[in-house]
């Protein structure tokens, strides 16, 4: 609850930054390498909360994993080697360990308790426990297995064809490490694109998954075969930097080796609409998940419209591009965007409460926001509610404004970005 000063009324920004490891592929790392067979290797791992919880998770079900800072061995015995855990398994913040793990001890043939922090207490569960009961597994939880605290009892699995109800990569993730261990192909449907990490690894661990549009069909009883995975840079911290070097004046910044997956970049688009000023310079190198590094400059920016099929491939971007939205002339209008609501807090209500503080123009519609552009920001006392994304952007609206800006909660920022506050001093003019 400890309340810092942020840094504001920035002269500007310069200079160039590595981005820290993707959250999502570094869950995925630690994964795979867990339940395939062989020494798997992971460089540019991310040390944020959320992924040592992955780690924590996995050493209790059995897994032997050394990590130091952003290099992590995972000495894996194939999915039979992953055991019941004397421990309740802990997941911390983090809604992709809980919802992927549960695909994978669904078919494993022992129980396991699954908790989490306060947070993870009120997201949904039913999404990923649905589809898991349907396949064979028995999974309980607080109101019918929708929370915290969850007990699993996996076994014998059947492949289902399933259409997911809501675009998540989580539950799509989750249902592809069930069909893994599945009698049957197993087929799921999404409603729009989510990021495709999850498909990407099983090929890049030796497994087989077909992706045709908006469907993806896995064989069960395929077993994996260590890797080396280097993680690219985190577009969704990457992001934070972006908005900064647009927003404030007399900037120029240089983000290295970020993630470029097309399923990820809905925010590089968004921006580019709104007439900022960006070069992407992608890297040659053909890998499993291309990357580039992003040079962002002071830009004049006009409002638009985020909504439809763009949803899934900016969601964990909307705080920070709704900050951007109060600078650029005009309204902004975000739509299609309820999944918002079950985030680490509700980040429509999170995001408007803290932006109107700092005197932004922002309204809660019942999927989205609408931002009212062109607004100076002012000092005030704001909270990051222990959403790290709220805590990241709520630093970058400081930059522009003139009086003092106080935020609690600031420690929720070490979820995805530990050193976030060093690369922003490191930045400022
Ligand atoms: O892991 P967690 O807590 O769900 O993290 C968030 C985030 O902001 O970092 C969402 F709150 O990212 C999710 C993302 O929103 C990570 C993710 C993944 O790695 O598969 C997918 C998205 O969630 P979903 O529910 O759309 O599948």
């Amino acid at each position: 609850m400890d309340q810092i000063q942020l840094h504001t009324n920035a002269a500007g920004l310069s200079g160039e930054i590595s981005i820290p490891g993707d959250k999502s592929i570094s869950h995925r790392a630690v994964m795979f390498g867990a339940i395939a067979t062989g020494t798997t290797t992971v460089t540019n791992f991310l040390p944020g909360d959320d992924c040592l919880s992955t780690i924590s998770c996995f050493r209790k079900l059995g897994v032997e994993i050394v990590q130091e800072d952003n290099m992590v061995t995972v000495y894996g015995k194939g999915l039979n080697g992953l055991n019941e855990s004397s421990e309740i398994l802990d997941v911390g913040n983090s809604g992709t360990t809980i919802r992927l793990l549960m695909g994978i001890l669904a078919g494993r043939p022992f129980h396991n308790v699954l908790i989490g922090d306060h947070s993870i207490g009120r997201r949904p569960m039913t999404r990923v426990v649905k589809p898991l009961l349907q396949m064979g597994a028995k999974i309980d939880g607080k109101n019918n297995g929708e929370f915290t605290p969850i007990s699993i009892r996996g076994g014998e699995l059947t492949a289902i064809e399933y259409t997911l109800p809501v675009a998540s990569a989580q539950v799509k993730s989750s249902i592809l490490f069930a069909g893994l261990q599945a009698n049957g192909t197993t087929i799921i449907h999404e409603p729009a694109k989510t990021r495709d990490h999850t498909e990407r690894m099983i090929r890049q661990f030796g497994g087989e998954v077909e992706s045709n549009g908006l469907s993806v069909k896995i064989q069960g009883g395929q077993s994996l075969t260590a890797s080396h995975v280097n993680v690219p840079g985190d577009i969704s911290s990457a992001a934070f930097f972006m908005v900064a070097g647009a927003i404030v004046p007399n900037s120029e910044i240089i983000l290295k080796n970020v993630g470029l997956n097309p399923t990820r970049t809905g925010i590089i688009d968004v921006m580019k609409e709104m007439g900022a000023d960006i070069t992407i310079l992608p890297n040659e190198a053909e890998q499993y998940e291309p990357t580039g590094d992003i040079i962002v400059r002071t830009s004049n920016l006009v409002g638009t419209v985020i909504e439809g099929e763009l949803i899934p491939r900016l969601i964990d971007e909307i705080p920070v591009l709704a900050l951007l939205a109060t600078q650029a002339k005009g309204k902004t209008i975000i739509k299609d965007a309820h999944e918002l609501k079950v985030k680490e807090t509700n980040r429509i209500d999170t995001v408007v409460n803290e932006l109107s503080k700092l005197g932004a123009s922002i309204e809660a519609t019942e999927d989205g926001m609408i931002i009212h552009g062109g607004t100076a920001l002012k000092s005030g006392e704001v909270s990051s509610h222990g959403d790290h994304r709220i805590g990241m952007m709520l630093a970058v609206a400081a930059l522009i404004t003139k009086g003092e800006v106080m935020l609690t909660d600031a420690e929720a920022i070490s979820v995805s970005y530990p050193k976030f506050f060093n690369d922003l001093n490191n930045l400022l003019r």
